[in-house]
């Protein structure tokens, strides 16, 4: 497939509720959205860097930069066999792997629609009917959470997540298993505790959670391998694991038990594919993380989440607990039991709400092919 020229835009989106983490408190997003048109085909990839560096290094301003600047220049006007060629075609810029996992998706789902076949065919995926599960931010008061937490049950989602940090956490917890002793509970402390906190962090084994995601820090492997030891509740890498290497290097130092892939944090569709493989060599299950995206990246998670190793619930859930309204035509929904059917429609299976995606729009640049550029020499 030839990529003819490559469109970026912003999409300012407020959040129907906001989110906050152990990092910061977000209420609106604003949605970088990249079109690959390919041989007369749209593919459309979402950037999941935050608004600020603060989960990691990148920003929707950065991956604006680096795909203006290096990323849409060396792929525009150039041949593909496949999208799985795209991420060698970037070699030279190190790093920014949110940026080049937005151009390398939108890519996929040009070759997905060129096909004619379900994206989630073209990665490899098996299952049709995957298990969604919800993270839910820190609140005002436990009275809040534990409100959030019921409805939530209400609408059948089949995994809790809640976030925590030093403050919200050992007595937050004792409350939820408190009024639900039985339900599948995790938290996810982004990175918020150190070595120091061991003694406080083995009190969380009492709660029976099915893991821990991410308490010490987004750099670290090595460290989380010696905690790992401390506890008995299973840990689960989400911001040290960028990448393959990162994933068997902590299998093998035994730092986790379990793995979230998120397609942005590791690049693309073919890393996270990569990853998926050395984890399910390794009998370590994983799930599919999420970056309050808009539909574009959502129905992108949802085929990464047919490969066969995503087992656990992933941070897959219904368009309506984010937006208002989606830029995805039909959104996505979760059914009573907890369960997202997958769409047997070429591409990302989502038609698009271009009236909606127009009115959203707050600046857009189109990269198309030239024959030399100043990224060129090391973009090749
Ligand atoms: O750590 O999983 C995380 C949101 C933004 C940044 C990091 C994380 C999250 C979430 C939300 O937990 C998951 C979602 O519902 O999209
Ligand atoms: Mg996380």
């Amino acid at each position: 497939m030839k990529v003819e020229a490559i469109t970026l835009r912003e999409l300012r989106m407020p959040l129907v509720s906001a989110f906050e983490t152990s990092f910061g408190r977000t209420t609106e997003r604003r949605i970088l959205l990249v079109t690959a048109h390919c041989d007369g085909a749209d593919g459309w990839g979402e950037c999941t860097a935050g608004e600020h560096p603060l989960y990691c290094e990148e920003s929707t301003d950065t991956a604006w930069y680096v795909l203006r600047e290096y990323l849409a220049p060396a792929l525009a006007g150039s041949p593909l066999e496949s999208a799985r060629e795209a991420s060698s075609r970037m070699p030279g810029v190190r790093g920014h792997r949110m940026a080049k996992a937005a151009l390398e998706n939108a890519l996929w789902d040009a070759e997905a629609q060129l096909r004619k076949v379900p994206l989630w065919k073209l990665v490899g995926g098996t299952r049709k009917e995957l298990a969604a599960g919800v993270s839910i931010g820190i609140q005002q008061s436990p009275e809040q959470l534990l409100e959030k937490i019921a409805a939530e049950l209400d609408a059948g989602y089949q995994r809790i997540k809640v976030k925590v940090k030093p403050g919200w956490d050992v007595a937050v917890l004792e409350r939820i298993r408190a009024r639900w002793p039985e339900i599948l509970l995790s938290c996810d402390a982004n990175s918020a505790y150190t070595l120091d906190d061991v003694e406080h962090l083995k009190k969380f084994d009492q709660f029976g959670l099915l893991m821990i995601e991410q308490p010490l820090w987004s750099d670290e492997i090595y460290l989380h391998s010696l905690l790992q030891h401390e506890l008995k509740t299973s840990i689960c890498l989400d911001e040290s694991i960028l990448n393959a290497r990162h994933a068997l290097a902590a299998i093998e130092l035994k730092a986790c038990r379990i793995l979230n892939i998120k397609l942005g944090r590791v690049g693309g569709f073919s890393e996270a594919i990569r990853v998926h493989d050395i984890a399910q060599a390794a009998g370590i299950p994983v799930w599919c993380g999420g970056m309050l995206e808009s539909g574009v990246g959502r129905s992108h998670n949802l085929a990464l989440s047919t490969l066969n190793g995503f087992s656990l619930p992933g941070d897959v859930s219904a368009s309506a607990r984010y937006w208002r309204e989606d830029i995805i035509e039909p959104e996505v929904t979760v059914s009573p039991n907890g369960t997202i059917a997958v769409s047997e429609s070429p591409g990302r299976g989502y038609a698009l709400r271009q009236e909606l995606i127009e009115r959203l729009t707050v600046r857009r640049e189109t990269v198309r092919g030239q024959a030399s550029h100043p990224a060129g020499a090391h973009c090749g």
